[in-house]
């Protein structure tokens, strides 16, 4: 199977934010280890084009998640530093099908690898950590795909978030931060830390030990997010997005055109 040339695919379709049909129904033998060289060889291009390697995403560690895309396991994909939002204003421009989802970053200042890491080692090279939100966007057709057609697709990373405010990492117990999504002024999702993997910090975890098989690292200055809290809202012009951390403050997105 040729893998660039699919990847070629792909990166035409996030780059044109068009539609692009399942392709595993097209490759049936695609396997979950393709599926990460094909975000691997994206992630080339991207550097080469100019675009930097802000940190790592997990993907697909609620239960809920893993029961609607039928898989058992949590997935990574790359943060890209042209992604970040700087502001509370995202446009739908590039974006197909966005939704929103709220979570926790930890940003890293010491390197984390390894096939043993524990969540102790985690805490020992966090930095801070920081409410966040992702805008996801699978490029798949009414967001339907296969675990091998998420991870080719970079599990679905649109754009990213930080909150202004960081935190120790010891400052509370993340498991236990509540959080509330409002679209419009409606509660449209409530959730808490410990929809993540049951903590948080276990996200970060399992990155880093499936980082390892590939021979890649958290490295000093990355973000990682660790998951959504709750499921993901669909977005559109117009929609004023607040979500409130419990004690740790507020982000908003405004979306328009
Ligand atoms: O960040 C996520 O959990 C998204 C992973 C991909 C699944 C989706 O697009 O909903
Ligand atoms: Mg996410």
């Amino acid at each position: 199977m040729d893998l660039q040339a699919i990847a070629e695919e792909v990166w035409q379709h996030q780059e044109q934010a068009q539609e692009l049909d399942k392709l595993t129904v097209r490759y049936p033998g695609l396997t979950v280890d393709d599926a990460y060289e094909i975000q691997r060889l994206n992630t080339d291009r991207a550097l080469k084009a100019g675009d930097t390697l802000a940190g790592w995403k997990m993907g697909l560690t609620s239960r809920a998640k893993q029961v609607s895309v039928g898989v058992d396991e949590p997935i990574y994909g790359r943060l890209f530093g042209q992604k970040e939002l700087f502001d509370e204003e995202l446009s739908l421009t590039g974006l197909i099908h966005p939704r929103v989802e709220p979570e926790l970053a930890f940003v890293f200042k010491h390197r984390l690898e390894g096939p043993r890491v524990t969540a102790r080692d985690v805490w020992l090279a966090t930095e801070c950590v920081v409410p966040a939100v992702e805008v996801i966007d699978s490029r798949y057709r009414n967001f339907s795909f296969t675990l091998v057609d998420v991870v080719a697709d970079n599990a679905s990373f649109a754009r990213f978030l930080l909150a202004d405010q960081a935190y120790s990492p010891y400052h509370c117990a993340w498991d236990e931060i509540g959080v509330v999504l409002r679209q419009n002024g409606e509660v449209k999702q409530t959730g808490a830390g410990a929809a993540v993997l049951g903590h948080p910090v276990r996200a970060v975890v399992q990155l880093a030990r499936m980082l390892a098989k590939v021979d890649q690292a958290i490295e000093p200055g990355m973000v990682v997010l660790t998951g959504g809290i709750t499921e993901a809202i669909h977005l559109h012009a117009g929609d004023d997005v607040t979500v409130e951390f419990d004690g740790l403050g507020e982000i908003r997105l405004h979306i328009h055109e």
